[in-house]
């Protein structure tokens, strides 16, 4: 039996802000069922429920703050490939030497559904990449890791003239959803980790927020649980907080965190050269950005809003602002493309919670997001009737609503921007066809391959045809129907390092896992 007063409670503090139909099925539901509803209800407040999504909703709407955008001026990003080799190499250094230190840490973002793929899987675990080793994107990031720690060992065994250092550990910490968590972490054991220590491979939930009608009405997905999802990839900070994440993390002297998308098949994890441009520059966030491709490519723009770091999402950048040129270049003014990948200091990181907890700042602002809702519908239902029936709407009825994580950028103290390649550091996985899909991220990472091999002086192979770099770009309508099938692992180079063995030598079109792979 519940106790009379807390469900009263409960349902009184509903009724008062104004949902109380979601209690409509009450007196139908086991007392197991009661139980778990209140538990769900008790961890609510209705009215900052009410309230959030009231500024979500005006700051949807809100599009006057666009007349004091301004873009991100060119003295603050600096490139990849206008920095001295001295300034790569020394970046690359201080990066190095974190790393050796133990003072990085990566953070997947994979608490996204991945819908526009057409997958029930989690992204990571995507079998239809395509691959010519049919690896998935957590099977390469988990690869890239290892062989991120183990050239840190060999470097550590250089520095310090010691053979066998300690082995260098990069933990791999995974932001994972109510939706994602339980295949994604069954993924990863079945995979043995994918040759990773378990020890150092840390899962952590971020939070779910109800979902609402077009009127503002929390949607009901069974007659005992309101229809949640995550909380947006913004949820990081808190839930980084919440569950211990950041004590782990400064326990194992990690200073810096570099955090990143599930999808983009050519991230460089723990790139000691972006670490080392944000420690150099003293950064509280440093992000990395591509020149956008055009107007309407799905990236944030990195901007000011009255001198201050901004960024705008693009389902909500004002496609005027969006296609403006400089009439001089020809490139879009608003192009400083962010790509879902940053270092942020683990200083930064703590100070956060604090800041987020004061709702006064309301830096967090939730965006809304209109999607196709599944709920149970209370008016074709009797509260005493059948079974419930769940209506899975054809079009949008309802509200999700997200935090992004770039929200807190205009809280650092020191921001850095670096632009790097994006044919060496992006090609995400979005759709299932065409733009931002497999057949893209398989072209992208097989030319970066096909172009290590051939800056160490090699040739890749099909039967007696050279397949260049130069010739898979005129070819590039066809590669759709003929992949080249030309891979290499990270097991053999990270970033083009160490294919010294390819000079002079005509390397098979094929996925190389080992050296025993090719025939030299
Ligand atoms: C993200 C960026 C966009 C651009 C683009 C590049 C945000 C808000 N937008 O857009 O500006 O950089 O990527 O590809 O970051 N995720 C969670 N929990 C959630 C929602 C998402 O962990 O509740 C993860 C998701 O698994 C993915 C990453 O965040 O790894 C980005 O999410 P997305 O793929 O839905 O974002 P997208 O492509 O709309």
């Amino acid at each position: 039996m519940l106790d009379k007063a807390r469900v009263d409670r409960v349902h009184r503090q509903f009724e008062e802000a104004g949902q109380g139909h979601i209690l409509y099925f009450w007196d139908s539901l086991s007392l197991a069922e009661q139980e778990s509803f209140l538990e769900q209800l008790e961890s609510i407040d209705p009215n900052v429920l009410n309230s959030i999504l009231d500024h979500a909703m005006a700051a949807s709407r809100n599009k006057s703050y666009f007349n004091n955008l301004t873009p991100l001026e060119s003295e603050s990003v600096r490139s990849v490939s206008k920095a001295t080799r001295e300034e790569l190499q020394t970046w690359e250094r201080l990066g190095l030497e974190a790393i050796e230190h133990q003072h990085v840490a990566v953070l997947l973002m994979a608490g996204g559904q991945g819908t526009r793929l057409g997958s029930k899987l989690p992204k990571g675990c995507f079998q239809g990449l395509g691959l010519p080793s049919r690896k998935t994107l957590f099977q390469i990031q988990a690869e890239r890791i290892l062989k991120l720690q183990q050239l840190a060992t060999e470097l550590l065994a250089k520095d310090t003239g010691r053979p066998q250092p300690k082995t260098i550990v990069v933990p791999w910490i995974i932001m994972t959803s109510q939706a994602t968590r339980r295949v994604t972490e069954s993924f990863l054991k079945d995979n043995a980790y994918f040759g990773l220590d378990p020890q150092h491979v840390i899962f952590f939930d971020q939070g779910v927020i109800p979902c609402f009608d077009s009127h503002g009405k929390l949607l009901l997905h069974s007659k005992h649980m309101l229809a949640t999802a995550p909380n947006g990839n913004g949820g990081l900070y808190w839930a980084l907080h919440k569950e211990g994440i950041l004590d782990e993390l400064e326990r194992r002297g990690v200073q810096y965190v570099h955090s990143f998308s599930v999808d983009n098949i050519l991230t460089k994890i723990a790139d000691p050269v972006g670490i080392g441009y944000a420690i150099q520059t003293q950064a509280d966030v440093m992000a990395k950005v591509v020149p956008k491709r055009m107007p309407e490519e799905p990236l944030g723009v990195i901007c000011r809003l009255a001198g201050k770091i901004k960024v705008v999402e693009y389902s909500e950048l004002d496609p005027s602002l969006a296609a403006l040129q400089d009439p001089q270049t020809g490139e879009l003014v608003y192009n400083a493309g962010y790509i879902c990948n940053q270092v942020c200091s683990l200083k930064f990181l703590r100070r956060l919670p604090k800041i987020l907890e004061d709702r006064e700042q309301n830096i967090l602002t939730h965006h809304v997001a209109w999607k196709k809702i599944p709920f149970v519908d209370t008016n074709n239902h009797h509260p005493q009737g059948a079974p419930e029936h769940l209506t899975v709407p054809d079009r949008p009825n309802g509200v999700k609503l997200e935090m992004f994580v770039f929200d807190v950028f205009p809280l650092a103290e020191r921001f850095s921007c670096l632009q790097v390649p994006r044919s060496e550091e992006f090609s995400p996985v979005k759709n299932a066809r065409g733009l931002d899909s497999p057949e893209t991220a398989r072209r992208d990472l097989e030319k970066l391959h096909v172009r290590w091999i051939e800056q160490a002086g090699g040739r890749v192979v099909r039967g007696n045809v050279v397949q260049s770099e130069e010739r898979m770009n005129r070819t590039e309508d066809n590669l759709e129907e003929e992949p080249l099938g030309f891979e290499l692992s990270p097991a053999i180079s990270l970033a083009g390092e160490g294919l010294e063995w390819a000079r002079d030598k005509k390397i098979p079109a094929t996925s190389i896992e080992t050296l025993d792979d090719v025939v030299l």
